[in-house]
C-alpha cells in the first residue's frame, strides 16, 4: 500500500536502520526507542493490525515469532525481552501496518498498562 508508512519503509521508499530482512518479514530499529533495543518487527505483507490475523495470512505472524529469537540473540537480548503489539485506539496503535516491538536491553517495569 502506497500510503502506509511501514509499507513505504519495507520497500525503500523512506529510509531505515534496518537489522533483518527475509522473503516475509522486516525489522528496524524504532524511530523514538522505548528502551535500550526497541526493534519493530513487521511482515511485508500489509496486515492492518492484529484484528485483521486471518486463517489465511496467520502463518507470517508465525513466521514472525520463529525470527524473533534469532533478532533477540543478534541483538544481545539474553537476560530477557518484551513483545508487544498495539492494536487500535485504546491500545494507542499509531501505524496501521501490522507490528512487533521488541523491546529489552535492560530491567523493564512489571505492568504493561
Ligand atoms: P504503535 O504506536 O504501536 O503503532 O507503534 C508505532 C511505532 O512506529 C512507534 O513506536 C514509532 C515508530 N515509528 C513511527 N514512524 C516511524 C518511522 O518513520 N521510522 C521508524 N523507524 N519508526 C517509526
Amino acid at each position: 500500500m502506497t500510503d502506509c508508512l511501514f509499507c513505504r519503509i519495507i520497500n525503500g521508499d523512506i529510509p531505515s536502520n534496518k537489522v533483518y530482512e527475509d522473503e516475509l518479514v522486516f525489522a528496524f530499529r524504532d524511530i523514538n526507542p522505548q528502551a535500550p533495543t526497541h526493534i519493530l518487527i513487521v511482515p511485508k505483507q500489509h496486515i492492518a493490525s492484529a484484528a485483521d490475523i486471518t486463517a489465511e495470512n496467520s502463518a507470517v505472524v508465525a513466521h514472525i515469532f520463529e525470527v524473533i529469537p534469532t533478532i533477540a540473540k543478534n541483538e544481545g537480548l539474553t537476560n530477557g525481552f518484551r513483545v508487544i503489539t498495539n492494536c487500535g485506539p485504546d491500545a494507542c496503535q499509531s501505524v496501521r501496518h501490522l507490528h512487533f516491538h521488541l523491546l529489552g536491553g535492560g530491567q523493564m517495569a512489571d505492568k504493561m498498562a
